[in-house]
C-alpha cells in the first residue's frame, strides 16, 4: 500500500481556532489514525498561513511587527490541536526558512518552464479573501460576496502565471483522474469553471513587503496563495530531485498518496491553481482533494459581526475531548454543510455514547463478570453457542467491514453509523439473552458464552472507535484488561476475525465511559459555556452560539385589522406570520405517568438546549416510534403546564376518523428551520 499523506488547510494565523478549523483538523487526525490502524504508513500535516496583507494589517493594528504577531498567534493553534488530541507529524509555518526556500524553488521551476511573465495588474482585491475579483463577481456597490465588505482597487506591476495555457491540460487531467475532487458534485462545479476558460493569474505583489521575495526580483513578494499552496511540498522538503528529500520521495505521488482536506470555500485554489502549478513544474498533482461542507452554529453562520465564533476548547472541557470529536464526525455528513447544535451534541452523548456504548460495556463487565467469573473474561463454552451468537458474530464482522469501507471513502459519519449498528445489535443481544438471569439460575456455561460474545464485540468496538475517540478507546481496553493499541506498519489491526479477546484476562472495571447528563447537568453544562438558563440566549457574545433567527412576527398593519374585523373566515399574511412554525427533531419521548393521552417529548428545535413539549398523542403513538422524527411545532405558543409539566410549544398533527398523524417533513431539513 502506498504511504498516505493527509493535510489540512494552513489556517490564517490572525484568527483563533474555532469549530470550523477544528473540524478539518479532527477529520485529518481521524483519517491518519485509521490508516495507521490498517498498518499503513501515514503522515499528517497542518500549519499556518502567515504572510499577506491581511496578516500585515492585523499585526499593525496590534502595534506588533508581522513576525512578532505571527509568533504570538501560532500558540493558540498548537495548543488547541493538542487539547483536541490531534497529533500532526508536522506543523508548518510559512515564515519558516525551510518553507521560504522550497516555495522559491517551486517558483523557479515554473519560471524555467516559461510560465511566469512580468505584466501589470489592475482589479478589485479583497484583503479578507486575499484574492482578486472581477466586477461581475462582486455584489452591487463593489462588495466582496464572501466578506460582505468593500473591495479595494489595486493596480501594480505583477508577475503572472500562464494559467490560461493550462485550461485544456487541466480538463485532460480531470478526465484521467475521475476521483480527483470529492464530493463528485463539487468536482462538476470545478470542471464547469475551468471549461469557461481560465485567465492568467497574478502571482506577485509590490504594494506590501510581508511575503516571500520573488527569486531574482525582490521588489516583488509572492502572491500569498502561491506561497501557501506550496506548503504541502515544502513540509516534505520538496520540490526536490529524487534522492534529495526522503519525505518528498516517499509521500508525494507517484510513490505516495496525497490527500488535501479543505473546506468548500477554498476548493478552487486547490483543484485549479494548485494542479496547474504542479503540471507546469513537472510534478505530480495530489491524489485527491476532499472539500468538506460548511458548519453553522445553532442554525447561524459564524461571523465576526455576530461574535458567535464557537471555540473548541471550552466545549472539550465541558463535554470531553472525545465526545466533541465524536459529535463533529457523527453529526455532519462529511461533504455536506452541517450545523453544530449543543442540543444535538448532548442528545448524542446521552443516547449513543452513554446509553449505547457505555452501557453495553457496563451492563456485563461491572456485575456479571465480577460476580460469576471472579473478574476474568470467561473462556466460552462452544457447546452452548446458539443462533443468537452466530448472528451477533456475523453482524460484528459485517459492521466492521462496512465501517472500514466508509472510512476508506472518507465518510466518517457513515462509518460511525455502521459501528453504532453493532452497538445496537449487541445491546439487543444482551436484552434477549439476559445474562443476569443466567447468572441467577447458575447457568454458568451458557453465561460464559454470552459474556464472551458481548465483550468480544466491545473489544472490536474499541478498535473501531479509536481513530475517533482515542482516549475513550484506551479507557475501554483498559477496563477489558487489554494493553493499549499499538499501530505498526504492515500490521492491520482492524477487526476481521472473531475471537481476539483472550479468555482468562483479568478485567479492570472502572467509571462509566460516558457519564449521562440529566436535565440539571445539561443546564449546568450550558451555563458553564455561558449560555443563560433559558438556554436560548447567549450570555456573552464571544464564545456563544446565538439563537437561530426567528422570523419576527410582523407588526399588525391596518390591512390586517380590517381583515380581522370583516370576519369572512380568511386571515391576512400578517396574521399567519405571527405563528412561528419550526422543524424539530424528537430526541426522547415518554409517557406521562397517570395519563393515557399525554406524551412528554424533548425536541431539538435548533436552539441551544432541547425544549420540552407535552403532546396529547399517546393514544396514537408508541413513544419510541417518534424518536428521530422531524416534526413541526408551534414554537412561539405561550408555555403552559399540563399535569404539572411545562409544555414549551405544540406539535402539529392531522386527524381523521381513522386516527391521528403527526406532521413531519419529507426532506432532510435542519432542526430549527422555519416552516411557512
Ligand atoms: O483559507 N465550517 O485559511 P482559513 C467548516 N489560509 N470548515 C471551516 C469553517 C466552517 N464554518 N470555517 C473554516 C485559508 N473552516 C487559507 C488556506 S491552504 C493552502 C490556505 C476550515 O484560516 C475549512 O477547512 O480561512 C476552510 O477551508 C479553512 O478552515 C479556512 O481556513
Amino acid at each position: 500500500m502506498k504511504p498516505f499523506y493527509v493535510t489540512t488547510p494552513i489556517y490564517y494565523v490572525n484568527d483563533r481556532p474555532h469549530i470550523g478549523t477544528a473540524y478539518s483538523t479532527i477529520a485529518a487526525d481521524v483519517l491518519t489514525r485509521y490508516q495507521r490502524l490498517r498498518g499503513r504508513q501515514a503522515r499528517f500535516l497542518t500549519g499556518l498561513d502567515e504572510h499577506g496583507l491581511k496578516i500585515a494589517r492585523a499585526a499593525e493594528a496590534q502595534g506588533l511587527t508581522p513576525q512578532e504577531f505571527t509568533d504570538k498567534m501560532q500558540l493558540p493553534f498548537r495548543e488547541a490541536w493538542q487539547t483536541l488530541n490531534c497529533q500532526p507529524d508536522d506543523f508548518i509555518r510559512t515564515t519558516e526558512p525551510r518553507h521560504k526556500e522550497r516555495a522559491q524553488a517551486l517558483w523557479k521551476r515554473i519560471a524555467e518552464r516559461g510560465d511566469i511573465y512580468l505584466g501589470e495588474y489592475e482589479d478589485w482585491y479583497c484583503v479578507g479573501c486575499e484574492t482578486f475579483y472581477t466586477e461581475k463577481d462582486l455584489l452591487p456597490g463593489n462588495i466582496c460576496p464572501q466578506h460582505q465588505r468593500p473591495v479595494e482597487r489595486i493596480k501594480e506591476s505583477s508577475y503572472f502565471f500562464r494559467l490560461s495555457k493550462y485550461t485544456q491540460p487541466l480538463l485532460d487531467f480531470y478526465e484521467k483522474h475521475p476521483d480527483f475532487v470529492k464530493p463528485a458534485a463539487r468536482f462538476n462545479e470545478v470542471k464547469s469553471f475551468v471549461r469557461e476558460g481560465l485567465r492568467d493569474l497574478s502571482v506577485s505583489r509590490t504594494s506590501f513587503r510581508w511575503g516571500i521575495p520573488v527569486p531574482g526580483d525582490p521588489q516583488h513578494v509572492m502572491y500569498v496563495w502561491f506561497d501557501a499552496l506550496s506548503n504541502y511540498l515544502s513540509a516534505l522538503g520538496g520540490p526536490e530531485e529524487p534522492g534529495q528529500a526522503p519525505l518528498f520521495d516517499n509521500y508525494w505521488p507517484p510513490s505516495g498518496e496525497a490527500m488535501h482536506i479543505v473546506g468548500k470555500d477554498i476548493l478552487r485554489f486547490h483543484a485549479v491553481y494548485w494542479p496547474a502549478f504542479l503540471l507546469s513544474a513537472g510534478l505530480e498533482a495530489p491524489t485527491q482533494i476532499w472539500a468538506h461542507g460548511w458548519l453553522t452554529v445553532n442554525g447561524q453562520k459564524m461571523s465576526k459581526s455576530l461574535g458567535n465564533f464557537l471555540h473548541p476548547e471550552p466545549l472539550a472541557e465541558v463535554f470531553g475531548v472525545d465526545v466533541l470529536r465524536y459529535y463533529l464526525m457523527r453529526d455532519m455528513a462529511f461533504g455536506q454543510d452541517g450545523d453544530f447544535s449543543h442540543a444535538n451534541l448532548m442528545a448524542r452523548l446521552n443516547g449513543e455514547l452513554a446509553n449505547g456504548l457505555g452501557n453495553l460495556l457496563n451492563r456485563v463487565l461491572a456485575s456479571v463478570v465480577q460476580k460469576s467469573f471472579a473478574g476474568r473474561i470467561p473462556v466460552p463454552a462452544p457447546s452452548t453457542r446458539t443462533s443468537e451468537d452466530d448472528l451477533l458474530q456475523s453482524e460484528a464482522l459485517r459492521c466492521a467491514t462496512a465501517a472500514a469501507e466508509q472510512l476508506d471513502h472518507v465518510a466518517p459519519q457513515r462509518a460511525l453509523e455502521a459501528i453504532w449498528e453493532l452497538v445496537g445489535a449487541a445491546n439487543r443481544y444482551v436484552d434477549r439473552t439476559e445474562p443476569w438471569a443466567l447468572a441467577k439460575r447458575g447457568e454458568t456455561e451458557r453465561l460464559s458464552q454470552v459474556v464472551y460474545s458481548v465483550l468480544e464485540v466491545v473489544r472490536m468496538l474499541g478498535v473501531m472507535i479509536s481513530p475517533f475517540m482515542p482516549s475513550k478507546a484506551e479507557e475501554l481496553r483498559h477496563q477489558l484488561g487489554l494493553d493499549p493499541l499499538m499501530a505498526t506498519v504492515s500490521h492491520d489491526l482492524w477487526p476481521s476475525v472473531w475471537g481476539g479477546l483472550p479468555g482468562g484476562t483479568l478485567t479492570r472495571p472502572g467509571k462509566p465511559l460516558f457519564p449521562r447528563l440529566d436535565k440539571d447537568e445539561e443546564r449546568a453544562a450550558l451555563a458553564r459555556l455561558g449560555i443563560t438558563p433559558d438556554a436560548t440566549t447567549p450570555a456573552s457574545s464571544d464564545q456563544q452560539p446565538a439563537k437561530p433567527k426567528a422570523e419576527k412576527p410582523k407588526e399588525k398593519s391596518k390591512v390586517s385589522e380590517t381583515a380581522a374585523t370583516e370576519n369572512d373566515g380568511t386571515i391576512t399574511y400578517e396574521d399567519f406570520a405571527k405563528v412561528e412554525l419550526r422543524v424539530a427533531e424528537v430526541l426522547t419521548a415518554e409517557r406521562v405517568p397517570k395519563s393515557d393521552k399525554l406524551l412528554q417529548l424533548s425536541v431539538n428545535a435548533g436552539e441551544a438546549a432541547p425544549r420540552q413539549i407535552i403532546a396529547g398523542i399517546a393514544q396514537h403513538y408508541a413513544p419510541e416510534a417518534l424518536v428521530g422524527k422531524r416534526i413541526i411545532i408551534v414554537a412561539n405558543l405561550k408555555p403552559r403546564k399540563l399535569m404539572g409539566l411545562l409544555s414549551q410549544g405544540m406539535v402539529l398533527a392531522a386527524s381523521d376518523d381513522q386516527g391521528l398523524c403527526v406532521t413531519t417533513v419529507a426532506g432532510d431539513v435542519k432542526p430549527g428551520s422555519i416552516v411557512k
